[in-house]
């Protein structure tokens, strides 16, 4: 999972970005320029911890997220840079940092504090984008119908779905809001649109500062709200530490999880486990995968190869304690290629190729 974290300048993203990552980027630099952060972290589980404890593998690979420090996004004026553009198209979604705290120090481009502003005048920028290169496409394509180069009854059907897209996005609803069948959604994947995407809104609060309401126009939109600096500061402290911390300030758990688990949610995704006595692995699939779809996740062979999968659910292997248990207990299941994955699974494929 790809995450980009876009906002407007020094709206707080590379301190959220410190705060999630465990960076030690430098803050409070502006840079015109468009540039990216990148880093890769684990997903913290406990459950992982738990099956570990249980197999004692050589090895724990927890699953990952990768966050993208964008910087250079936003004037309010509707622009992204065709450089910018590269940078957002790839990722799964965004986490869009809300300048809330207040700080005479730190201009905002617009002039004034104001989280529900930032928010629209975002999501506007990210649909203008959007209709710009709707509006392309549907120029090429009606030039290839006059001209005939493709199947006509072909480029009909796509201009009918990008006529859909237009409308859409001129009655500023964002993509995300539509419903495509799996035909065009494969057709729409290439595109990268920026209002597909899932969207995660962080209001960065200043220290001691409530959370303001936000009215949301999106469905594929979620708020979490922290004190962003502080959440950077308590990422950078060694690690038993942090406890202490946390209930110094009230705060019942790191941003950091906060937001992975709604970034989880908000994309419709879901782990599931693999674990021998080399390794314990957590994955990711969407929510209503197959088990040969999982399979795939592990490997292609076993996509290829799949028989079936024994499989347990997390808390009857926790509740039992152990895996011969678990089987005496009739809860390690067999299932067939179309058992659908359950949050927390252990999964065993057998496979043969
Ligand atoms: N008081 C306060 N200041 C903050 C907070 N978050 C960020 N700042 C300050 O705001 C300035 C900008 O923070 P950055 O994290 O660099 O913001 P940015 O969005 O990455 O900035 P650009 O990359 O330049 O667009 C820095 O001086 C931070 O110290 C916060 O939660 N509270
Ligand atoms: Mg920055």
């Amino acid at each position: 999972m790809r995450l980009g974290i876009i906002g407007f300048p020094q709206s707080g993203k590379t301190t959220i970005f410190n705060a999630l990552t465990r960076g030690q980027h430098p803050t409070g630099i502006a840079t015109a320029r468009v540039e990216v952060h990148t880093a890769v972290v684990d997903v913290p589980d406990p459950r992982v911890d738990k099956i570990a404890q249980i197999i004692q593998p050589k090895k724990v690979v927890y699953a990952k997220v990768t966050y993208g420090d964008i910087a250079g996004l936003g004037e309010g004026k509707g622009e992204i840079s065709g450089a910018l553009l590269n940078k957002l198209s790839p990722m799964d979604g965004f986490v869009h940092v809300v300048r809330c705290f207040e700080n005479a120090n730190v201009p905002h481009v617009l002039g004034s504090v104001d989280p529900e502003r930032d928010v629209r005048v975002m999501d506007e920028e990210l649909l203008l984008n959007d209709q710009i290169k709707v509006e392309g496409k549907l120029e090429r394509l009606q030039d290839e119908w006059r001209k005939g180069t493709r199947e006509k009854t072909v480029v009909e059907r796509e201009i009918s779905l990008f006529k859909r897209l237009n409308t859409s996005l001129q009655e500023q609803k964002p993509l995300c809001d539509i419903e495509f069948s799996d035909e065009e959604e494969k057709l729409l994947a290439g595109y990268g649109f920026l209002t597909c995407k899932p969207m995660l809104i962080v209001l960065n609060l200043g220290e001691e500062q409530s959370e303001p309401q936000i009215a949301l126009e999106r469905q594929h939109s979620r708020v979490v709200a922290l004190q962003g600096k502080l959440e950077m500061e308590i990422a950078q402290l060694p690690t038993d530490e942090v406890p202490m911390f946390l209930q110094e300030f009230g705060i019942s758990e790191p941003g950091l999880r906060r937001v992975i688990r709604e970034s989880y949610d908000l994309m419709n995704l879901q782990s599931f486990f693999t674990g021998n006595e080399n390794e314990v692995h957590a994955w990711t699939v969407h929510r209503g995968a197959t088990v040969l779809e999982a399979a795939g996740e592990v490997h292609s062979d076993m996509q290829r190869g799949f028989i079936r999968a024994e499989v347990v659910a997390y808390e009857d292997l926790a509740a039992l304690g152990n895996l011969a248990e678990a089987r005496a207990q009739g809860k390690l299941r067999l299932e067939g290629k179309n058992y659908i994955v359950q949050d927390g699974d252990l999964i065993n494929i057998r496979f043969n190729i």
